[in-house]
């Protein structure tokens, strides 16, 4: 019955950390896979979170399905804190609740796929690897435009304006608002305005998708792209996710938000997001989205938490700070001032995949094939060595 089946190669992160968990040398360093820990090494329970746990654990009601479209509470909660005073109308904005971000991208794919047939969408060069497949599994051609520029380990801001200017009307057109993964290089606020004005002289449709909303300069500025649209009135789809700015991983909480720039068509968008959720799973489960819209509803918790993603987002820049330092000393004909240009958890040290097998095998540091590193996953106790390591393979 299933003998055409063929193995699954496994996903190249996953995969990694997999092998990261058996390996035993004690001074092992974990910068492969999205994690934010903090200075101890440790992925985070959020104070905040924890707080609002505790007061949910309280009052413990019964488990009744939730609407397709997720928690009342958490979607009011979630559009109030992704556009703030720019809060569309409810006519112009629909709202689900998601299984994390990945479950954004899916459901806003198969409703876009169902819709507008054979559907294309340009995605960075590169990108985060599971856009691919969702957007292939969801029956899309998946086309890139240029992004990263090897060369200057910059943005080839030229070759992204210039691809995008040339896409048919409608087509779909993927963009992280902020901490672009895999290379953290972000256009600036010039650029961006300038992209958004393309995307509305061609009438594109964009998907943004935001994951580590503010890990870059703050909240409010890391979102400004998908508000520049609302206030120009472009459509757009949003998927975010609250796995690592609330490291919520396990929960699964996201959301997919839709603007509608004609008054009164967000209902209808917003029902065939629920038929789309109800042939997919049906419903999202609960407890994920109760802690985040309890520290989000809540004056004090907001807060809280608000400060604490600043406290990750200083925390991961001081450690960008001190690999670039420490490189710098240990290879000092070397620039490394790439690595403070880039935005979120993630850098591209360059370093080429012959480097990166070198760091796992002889070091135990592990790193992606591509020379993305984790920069998240350094603090006051592997930087250095760190810095050591890649120096050595540096030196080849
Ligand atoms: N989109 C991007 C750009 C990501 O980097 C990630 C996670 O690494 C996701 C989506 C998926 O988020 P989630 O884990 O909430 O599904
Ligand atoms: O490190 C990254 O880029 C991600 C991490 O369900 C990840 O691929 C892992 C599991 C998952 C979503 C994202």
């Amino acid at each position: 019955m299933f003998s055409h089946l063929p193995p699954y190669a496994g996903d190249p992160i996953l995969s990694l950390m997999e092998v990261f968990q058996r390996d035993e040398r004690a001074n092992k360093v974990n910068l492969s896979i999205g994690i934010y820990t903090d200075g101890r090494g440790i992925v985070p329970v959020l104070p905040s979170v924890r707080t609002a746990a505790a007061e949910i654990a309280k009052e413990v009601k019964p488990y009744v399905y939730l609407p397709m479209e997720g928690h009342g509470g958490y979607r009011q909660a979630v559009a109030q804190l992704l556009f703030g005073a720019d809060l569309p109308a409810p006519e112009h904005l629909a709202v689900v609740q998601t299984l994390g971000g990945s479950g954004a991208l899916k459901v806003g794919a198969d409703l876009i796929a169902r819709f507008f047939p054979q559907p294309t969408v340009w995605i960075p060069d590169p990108t985060w690897d599971n856009h691919i497949g969702i957007f292939e599994g969801a029956g899309f051609k998946v086309e890139r435009y240029p992004y990263y520029d090897a060369a200057t380990r910059g943005l080839d801001f030229n070759g992204m304006l210039g691809k995008i200017d040339s896409l048919p009307r409608g087509a779909v057109v993927l963009l992280h608002p902020c901490c672009h993964n895999p290379t953290g290089v972000d256009p600036t606020r010039e650029q961006w305005e300038q992209i958004v004005a393309v995307i509305e002289k061609r009438g594109l449709l964009p998907f943004f998708d935001l994951a580590y909303q503010g890990f870059a300069e703050s909240l409010e500025a890391d979102i400004w792209p998908v508000r520049e649209c609302v206030r120009r009135g472009i459509a757009f789809f949003l998927s975010n996710s609250f796995s690592k700015i609330f490291s919520l991983y396990s929960e699964r909480v996201g959301a997919l938000s839709v603007f509608c720039p004609q008054k009164d068509q967000a209902a209808n968008v917003l029902g065939q997001l629920k038929l789309t959720v109800r042939r997919n799973y049906s419903s999202p489960p609960m407890h994920g989205a109760l802690l985040v819209a309890r520290v989000l509803s809540d004056a004090t918790l907001a807060a809280q938490w608000r400060a604490e993603v600043e406290e990750m987002r200083l925390r991961v820049r001081d450690m960008r700070s001190k690999l670039a330092a420490q490189l710098k000393t240990a290879v000092p004909d070397q620039d490394f001032s790439f690595l403070l240009k880039q935005h979120g958890m993630f850098g591209y040290t360059g370093l080429s995949a012959a480097q990166v097998e070198r760091l796992r095998n002889e070091f135990g540091v592990y790193a992606i094939a591509t020379g993305r590193i984790c920069v998240a996953g350094l603090n006051d106790g592997n930087v250095a060595r760190v810095a050591e390591t890649m120096a050595e393979v540096l030196r080849g």
